[in-house]
């Protein structure tokens, strides 16, 4: 296949046909096509995802569809998020070496991407709910946050590298816009696409879209979201663009990628962890779930922890770009004038990604695109129960980020909430 066919949605039965002389793929997988098994697993909101295995080998084969596959062609969606998703990839796998699969193919016609595939990897969501404690994803996530986030900025870039960058994935437009209606916005009112839990979480829902220190904090945050072109974010960084192993942690789906706040995607990927802990009550049929809940809160202190110690060892040691230049610093003899820049800095990312979390935990029990962790409780009191202390969670950290000095504090805040009997 070439980039210059017309654009093609790749099917289990031809994908064989299509992609057959693809010697990025043959190489990996063998090219006796007859022996190719190919089953299409795509189970995001967006993309188709192959996994193919042949005779020495498999593969995954990631194609955008020119729509939303969540909604249908009703909501059409350019094919160029793949070329995104390919050009951070790379970015990341440079900043952050052996975070990403590998790339072996990129077509920018067809849209699609052949990666290594992982495994035995599962998705961190999943992993989550079935209530698995796996020991390293705070460390590893929390290095790949820094790393990337320090890295992509005009912190450690040539700003005549970071300025293009900044210019290729601002056309990342379609994207940028879901995030900036799905997350901030629609959440706040009676958006055509929102749904919840109904009728149990009517009249908490009604309270937070009256709720109007909520609704300017949210606007406040999607101010930051879209003006604080900071760093090449991942975009869309929760535990479902996540695989793991016991000992392994890789990133994907950075298609959502684009030059935004370093606050975004930490803000994100913990509350992907805070929603995995309010909704443990509902995953306890099979047994108490007391020590997951302890794991998911010392993983948050983790992830923060690491992610704080590395970006500040990158600002000590990879300080080269043309922000907080060492010359006015380090080689002015005044190391503590540094120190006390990072101290800002850090203070001002803490604020800012309690904000995303609270928003993001909004988001996805009352927008269009829900998370599995709530989702899969088919008790729907119980679903309720668990999405209400979450919704009261996320408004409190969201509006009283400034007032909130540690992890522990957040932390302290969710178990209580977790206790309280009812809604
Ligand atoms: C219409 S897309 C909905 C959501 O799916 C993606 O994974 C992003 O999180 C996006 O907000
Ligand atoms: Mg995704």
């Amino acid at each position: 296949m070439t980039g210059k066919l017309p654009f093609e949605a790749l099917s289990v039965e031809t994908l064989a046909a299509r992609l057959g002389a693809n010697e990025a793929l043959c190489s990996r997988i063998g090219k006796d096509t007859s022996r190719w098994k190919v089953r299409e697993v795509g189970d995001g909101n967006l993309n188709l995802v192959f996994i193919v295995e042949g005779a020495t080998g498999t593969a995954i084969v990631k194609q955008a569809l020119p729509y939303v596959r969540l909604v249908g062609d009703s909501w059409p969606l350019p094919l160029k998020r793949s070329f995104f998703e390919y050009h951070a990839l790379i970015r990341q796998e440079a900043r952050a070496p052996g975070s990403v699969p590998a790339i072996y193919h990129f077509d920018e016609g067809q849209a699609l991407i052949i990666m290594e595939y992982l495994s035995p990897h599962i998705i961190l969501r999943r992993a989550l709910i079935e209530g698995r404690q796996l020991p390293n994803i705070a460390k590893d996530i929390g290095l790949f946050m820094a790393r990337t986030l320090f890295r992509g900025s005009d912190l450690h870039m040539a700003t005549k590298d970071r300025k293009a960058d900044l210019a290729l994935f601002a056309d990342n437009v379609e994207l940028c816009d879901i995030t900036e209606n799905l997350v901030f916005s629609d959440p706040y009112f009676d958006a055509k696409m929102n749904r919840h839990t109904s009728p149990q979480l009517d009249r908490t829902v009604a309270e937070l879209r009256a709720d109007r220190d909520l609704k300017v904090e949210a606007q406040r945050l999607k101010h930051i979201f879209a003006a604080n072109a900071e760093t090449l974010l991942h975009g869309d960084l929760h535990s479902g663009s996540i695989m793991v192993t016991d000992s392994e942690t890789r990133m994907i789906d950075p298609e959502f990628a684009f030059y935004g706040p370093i606050a975004f995607d930490v803000g994100m990927l913990l509350a992907n962890f805070w929603m995995a802990f309010f909704s443990q009550r509902g995953h306890e049929q099979n047994g108490m779930r007391d020590a997951m809940r302890a794991y998911l809160l010392d993983v948050t202190v983790e992830t923060w922890s690491v992610f704080r110690t590395e970006f500040s060892h990158l600002w000590r040691t990879e300080r080269t770009g043309m922000l907080y230049q060492k010359s006015l610093f380090e080689d002015q003899g005044d190391r503590l004038g540094a120190e006390q820049a990072l101290d800002h800095m850090l203070h001002s990312i803490w604020t800012d990604m309690l904000g995303f979390a609270g928003v993001e935990v909004h988001r996805r029990i009352l927008g269009l695109a829900h998370n599995a962790d709530f989702e899969t409780i088919a008790d729907e009191d119980l679903r309720a129960t668990c999405e209400a202390k979450a919704l009261k969670f996320g408004r409190h950290i969201a509006v009283n980020r400034r007032q909130i000095h540690s992890i522990d504090e957040v932390n302290t805040l969710a178990a209580l909430i977790e206790r309280e009997s009812s809604i």
